[in-house]
């Protein structure tokens, strides 16, 4: 039983009455549960409005990520994947690339073709449009969940159109969701300090409520670990809090711990290391306990790592991603996790955890018979998968 002269004591503050009311937390709560010295009381209070939400059940997708590009304008000083056109190690798939990608499922089926690169100088509207409905027809059944707001915000400067007329474009080709990336940190201070030719925090808001206007559900996300302070993410958090209470469609929030390998920001040694792991589950915690308005919250293995994916189950997390098959920006900012898991692989880590593992959609609907054939190029699903 939780109890809340306990918790006080602990420094928790007014957060763990608030919580318990389902009443919303201020910033000025949300900083001191980043100051608490007990992070398991702040995992307690997280893992209590986790298991609220989503009781003992663990989300998994089966899906298959593309990155067709790394050839960016952006040149984000903490981005390990960008390359300028023509550098060593650039590379720009074309869209048979893409589709011999999309169909190629390495024995593991998936639902969702989860698509970002980098903001290419070249490549226009019409392609991207092309590669959707050409993905579309080749996998009906697939759910195509692509481009970032700073893509979005890309490809209309590009054309001179407005981002509204690129969503309705894309979102006519076939878009049926966003992926969360490009946020970043909306603070400016920061934010023009580690990407400073992206789309703003604004811009990159206001394409994610016009998607939303457009009915095309997105998810949102936060890197941090880098040379942001606590108050830049409570002040992230809120923005996007705030942005969730006009437009109501983040589907789930991806805190993405700063991975550094390759990458041109150079952090001091207390930013750096295997030390930062508590820091890692306790803003998957705050997370959780300040969005009080979006669903999910993901532990996203691929960047923080199986072990740790699995222990922040217990910190406010209910999703895992899926099954990914190839990754290249954690991978490239040194992602020590595999290329991809298995359906057993996820399964068993989430029962391992004390979880019940969920198959889901790309929307969270649980796939309502797990075991049903989802790969719509005519294999058969191999038996690893209904295990
Ligand atoms: O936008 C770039 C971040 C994002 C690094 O919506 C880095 O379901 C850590 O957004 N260290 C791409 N992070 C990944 C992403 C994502 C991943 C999985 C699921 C979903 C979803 C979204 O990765 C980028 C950027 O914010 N990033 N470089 C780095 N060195």
């Amino acid at each position: 039983m939780l109890d809340a002269a306990h918790y006080a004591r602990l420094g928790l503050g007014t957060a763990f009455e608030k919580v318990m009311e389902g009443a919303r937390l201020s910033p000025e709560e949300g900083l001191a549960l980043f100051h608490c010295p007990d992070i398991t009381a702040v995992g307690a209070l997280a893992h209590h409005a986790r298991t609220r939400l989503h009781g003992d059940r663990t989300y998994y997708v089966l899906n298959r990520h593309v990155n067709y590009t790394n050839i960016c304008v952006n040149g984000c000083l903490f981005c390990a994947f960008q390359r300028e056109r023509g550098q060593a190690g650039s590379f720009a798939l074309t869209p048979d690339d893409i589709l011999h990608r999309v169909l190629d499922d390495r024995g593991t089926p998936f639902s969702e073709v989860h698509i970002v690169g980098g903001c290419h100088p070249d490549l226009g509207l019409a392609w991207f449009e092309d590669v959707i409905r050409r993905i579309r027809k080749a996998r009906p059944q697939s759910i195509v969940k692509a481009f970032t707001g700073v893509e979005i915000a890309h490809f209309a400067a590009m054309e001179g159109i407005s981002t509204l007329e690129v969503l309705r474009r894309l979102q006519d080709a076939g878009l049926a969701m966003m992926p969360g990336g490009g946020a970043e940190i909306f603070a400016p201070e920061v934010r023009t300090r580690i990407c400073p030719r992206k789309a703003t925090a604004d811009e990159w808001l206001r394409v994610a409520g016009e998607a939303h206007s457009l009915g095309i559900r997105t998810n949102c996300s936060m890197l941090y670990g880098h040379i942001e302070t606590f108050e830049h993410r409570v002040d992230h958090l809120c923005r996007l809090r705030e942005q969730q209470d006009k437009s109501g469609g983040f589907t789930c929030f991806i805190p993405l711990p700063f991975l550094t390998e390759n990458s041109l920001l150079k952090l001091p040694p207390e930013r750096v290391g295997e030390h930062v792991g508590l820091d890692r589950l306790r803003t998957v915690a705050v997370s959780r306990l300040m969005l009080d308005n979006i669903p999910h919250v993901k532990a996203y293995w691929v960047m923080m790592g199986v072990k740790m994916a699995q222990t922040a189950l217990y910190f406010g997390a209910d999703d895992l991603d899926g099954t990914i098959v190839e990754e290249r920006i954690g991978h490239d900012a040194g992602a020590d996790s595999a290329q991809s898991l298995t359906v057993p692989e996820l399964e068993l880590m989430i029962r391992r955890s004390g979880f019940t593992p969920v198959r889901r959609d790309s929307h969270f609907n649980p796939v309502a018979d797990p075991d049903a054939i989802l790969n719509d190029t005519g294999h058969a699903a191999t038996p690893e998968v209904r295990a």
